[in-house]
């Protein structure tokens, strides 16, 4: 329910993009007052606003109002805005409570059954994964959040689902004081976003949000194998289940026999999975976690394991040239994704790795090397990628990222792989991590 004492006054949406633009559609629509600002002026956000044409709702680009929003009942912030960006700063000045956009949302979802997954990686294929397989138990509508959908377009809908499978980044987290989850899911925990949290601690402490509304019936699906991860959930009320690899859990991968195991009970064999590496292994037995807890038999699970396929930008196989396996993993952001994708690797490689740097320590990256035969490091990273990875490797570097895909094809030998995953994120030369991804898949293509 929308809080009554938002009818008095007007709502202050900071940002634009989807989430923003989602938040102020829906107010605006249920009748509350809505100031909606984002401090950008560019063609798509000008067409952002008026499409949000409204009489409930004000919208501004270029600025933001900082008195206004200082006089708002409550403000709703996108996640890409940082706490100590000027309208947050502004509201929590003045006393104004801020709300994540996912907040709101949970406020109204109400009757939905949430299940949140968050963690540092694999945070969207295990969200893709849990909603397939509540798909072919019949749910509706399943998956929102950081995937990709605004939860408030979930909650703008007449009849709400009864399950949903949502993803939650560190940022929705940190204000989002009403998410109560059914079941919460966290994949595992390493050092990202360095560059809007002052250290790994303040990162963790959003993610400990999660458990923030935790009572007796909560149900914690948490990776068994990530001292990070257990000691987020420690104290935390309800019960708690693990997956581990390779050794025995609630959920777990017997890599002797080669099977996912569920309960003690063989589930499926991990040939059927069409996912590459052990660390898709870990998402399938979250999502298996998660699906069971909420009642989902298993010959359900069983059917959505098997027919779900690698998303996009994520260890995607593209095709073969010349003998040679061109795998997209443009989503590989940060250090610890590339290292999993690394280790996924069962062909001698050529690595195309590099971008904008968040901030992390690369070094982590020279263990993970013995198949690959050259990285070439590109971009604004170039320099301090090369330098981490010398000693381990051979590495070559490229400014332009074309030019790096270019010389990985002229190294590239008959039975290799050349593997973009980058390690780093794609605002040096392209808008997001998806054009970087398609920008590679043309490349390939044309060859
Ligand atoms: N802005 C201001 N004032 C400021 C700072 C920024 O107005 O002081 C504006 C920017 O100009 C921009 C808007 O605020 O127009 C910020 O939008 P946003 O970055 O929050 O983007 P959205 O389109 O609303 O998308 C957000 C999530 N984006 C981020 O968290 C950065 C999307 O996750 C999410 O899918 C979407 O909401 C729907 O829930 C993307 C993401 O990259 C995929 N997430 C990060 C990740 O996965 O690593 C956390
Ligand atoms: P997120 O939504 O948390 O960013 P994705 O599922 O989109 O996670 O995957 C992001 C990147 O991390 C991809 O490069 C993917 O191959 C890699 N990845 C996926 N799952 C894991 C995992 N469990 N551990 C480490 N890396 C992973």
């Amino acid at each position: 329910m929308i809080p009554h004492p938002w009818r008095d006054g007007e709502v202050a949406v900071i940002g634009l993009g989807r989430s923003g633009a989602a938040a102020a559609r829906f107010l605006g629509a249920n009748g509350v007052e809505v100031y909606a600002s984002d401090v950008a002026d560019t063609p798509a956000l000008r067409q952002t606003a008026k499409q949000l044409a409204d009489p409930n709702v004000t919208v501004q680009v270029g600025h933001h109002d900082l008195a206004r929003i200082a006089r708002a009942v409550a403000v709703i912030a996108s996640p890409g805005v940082p706490p100590d960006a000027a309208p947050l700063a502004a509201a929590r000045e003045a006393g104004v409570q801020i709300l994540a956009e996912l907040d709101l949302a949970a406020m109204i979802l109400k009757q939905t059954r949430l299940i949140v997954i968050t963690g540092t990686n694999g945070k969207t294929t295990t969200t893709a994964l849990v909603a397939h397989i509540l798909a072919e138990a019949g749910e509706r509508k399943v998956a929102a959040g950081n995937i990709g959908l605004p939860l408030i377009e979930i909650a703008a809908d007449s009849a709400h689902p009864e399950w949903l499978a949502v993803e939650a980044s560190s940022f929705q987290l940190h204000d989002a004081p009403h998410l109560n989850p059914a079941i919460g899911v966290v994949t595992n925990l390493s050092p990202d976003h360095l560059d809007r949290y002052p250290d790994k601690a303040a990162y963790y402490a959003d993610k400990r949000n999660l458990f923030r509304n935790a009572d007796a019936g909560s149900i914690w699906v948490l990776n068994g194998d990530d001292t990070a991860v257990l000691q987020l959930a420690e104290g935390a009320s309800g019960s708690h289940r693990h997956w581990r690899i390779g050794r025995p859990a609630d959920a777990s991968y017997d890599s002797e026999a080669e099977q996912l195991v569920l309960e003690d009970e063989p589930l499926l064999e991990r040939a059927e999975l069409q996912l590459l590496g052990d660390h898709n292994v870990g998402n399938a037995l979250a999502a298996v976690l998660a699906a069971s807890s909420a009642g989902v038999d298993r010959d359900c699970i069983v059917r959505g394991l098997r027919s779900f396929q690698p998303l996009a930008h994520r260890l995607e196989p593209i095709r073969e040239v010349g003998g040679v396996l061109w795998i997209n993993d443009s989503k590989a952001t940060n250090v610890s994704s590339a290292a999993a994708a690394l280790q996924a690797m069962t062909r001698r490689f050529v690595w195309i790795v590099g971008g904008r740097p968040k901030g992390d320590d690369f070094a982590p990256l020279a263990r993970a090397l013995q198949r690959c035969r050259l990285a070439i490091a590109y971009g604004e990273a170039r320099e301090t990628v090369a330098a981490a990875l010398a000693a381990a490797a051979s590495v070559a570097t490229s400014e332009r990222f074309a030019d790096a895909v270019g010389r990985a094809r002229r190294e590239a030998r008959a039975g290799e792989a050349v593997l973009l995953s980058p390690a780093c994120a794609s605002f040096d030369q392209f808008d997001n991590y998806e054009q970087r991804g398609d920008t590679f898949r043309r490349l390939v293509e044309e060859m």
